[in-house]
């Protein structure tokens, strides 16, 4: 009757059943046969970590917030050489769930693919907005594979962490594999590239490693069988004390491993967000795609 409101269902926040169903659009994906080992789910946490490891906390610029790595030149920097295959496979995701932000669809997809590959929970929540060709960062913020534990700390303190987080972190090269046309570095750094476990610090600690012999970049190979790689990057931290204690940890205890890159990927992937833009104080747990 007239004067009276008429109740009409909108749903115009996104609830965390909406971002599940986008996570499990994503965890559908994540297998195709043709591609590297059979998942994308390697390259999709470097996606996810390359968007929020430009974050300086000095100046509070870079981070997942503004997802400028849609927009040159911060596409075509050396260090996102490959992304574009990891952009282009969330793009059918964007195109089902248009309402959700690429800095929040970026990250979800790292946390759902460690998830899926058999990695721990990920607290992840959404708030990222998209921004501009402005916004981005100069090149140079991401690492440098070929340089030592100085640089390592440099970039890794400009983003907030300290040591131990750095060493945690690292052990997500358990994943996927390096590739000569992206990166000019060639090989997978365990014998299970896409499934999510401590073999990085155990390999890293008990083989025994040799610098390649090749026109390449350089780079390490196991004694043994030739087949695995290690950066030098990596390698330093099985040098460095400070580094190495760490390494010894996680090579040991699992359990402690996941735990701690849980914590450190999570944070990672919350750089340069403002606190006001967050739709949830607390971050979620989602839930794996067969749970
Ligand atoms: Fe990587 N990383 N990363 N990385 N990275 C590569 C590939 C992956 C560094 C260099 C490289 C992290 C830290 C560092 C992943 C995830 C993470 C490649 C190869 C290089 C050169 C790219 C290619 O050729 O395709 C350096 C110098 C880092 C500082 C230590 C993070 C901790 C380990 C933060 C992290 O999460 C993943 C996953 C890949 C595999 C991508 C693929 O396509 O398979």
């Amino acid at each position: 009757s007239a004067g009276q409101a008429v109740k009409v269902k909108t749903n115009l926040v996104p609830t965390k059943e909406d971002y599940q169903k986008v996570y499990n659009e994503i965890a559908s994906i994540l297998e195709d046969n043709d591609y590297d080992d059979g998942s994308y789910g390697p390259v999709l946490v470097r996606l996810a970590w390359h968007s929020s490891g430009t974050y300086d906390k000095d100046t509070k610029t870079g981070g997942s917030n503004y997802a400028t790595m849609r927009f040159e030149p911060e596409a075509l920097h050396g260090a996102n050489a490959g992304l574009q295959v990891a952009r282009g496979v969330l793009e059918k995701v964007k195109e089902k769930f248009p309402w959700i932000s690429y800095g929040d669809l970026w990250t979800l997809a790292g946390v759902c693919a460690i998830q899926e590959m058999g990695g721990p929970k990920i607290p992840w929540r959404p708030g990222r907005i998209d921004g501009f060709a402005k916004d981005a960062t100069p090149d140079g913020r991401l690492p440098d594979a070929s340089q030592g534990s100085d640089h390592l700390r440099n970039i890794f303190y400009r983003m907030g962490f300290n040591d131990q987080e750095i060493v945690a972190l690292a052990g997500a090269h358990a994943l996927g594999r390096c590739h000569p046309d992206r990166s000019g570095f060639e090989g997978p750094w365990t014998f299970s590239p896409i499934t999510f476990t401590n073999d990085f610090f155990n390999l890293l600690l008990n083989e025994k490693w040799v610098w390649r012999k090749w026109s390449g970049p350089k780079q390490l190979q196991d004694k043994k069988t030739g087949t695995l790689m290690m950066l030098p990057t990596d390698y330093v931290l099985a040098q460095d004390k400070s580094f190495k204690k760490y390494v010894k940890q996680y090579a040991e205890d699992q359990d402690l491993f996941f735990n701690d890159f849980s914590k450190t990927f999570s944070k990672l992937l919350e750089l340069g967000v403002p606190e006001n833009q967050w739709v949830t104080p607390e971050p979620w747990v989602l839930k794996n795609a067969d749970e």
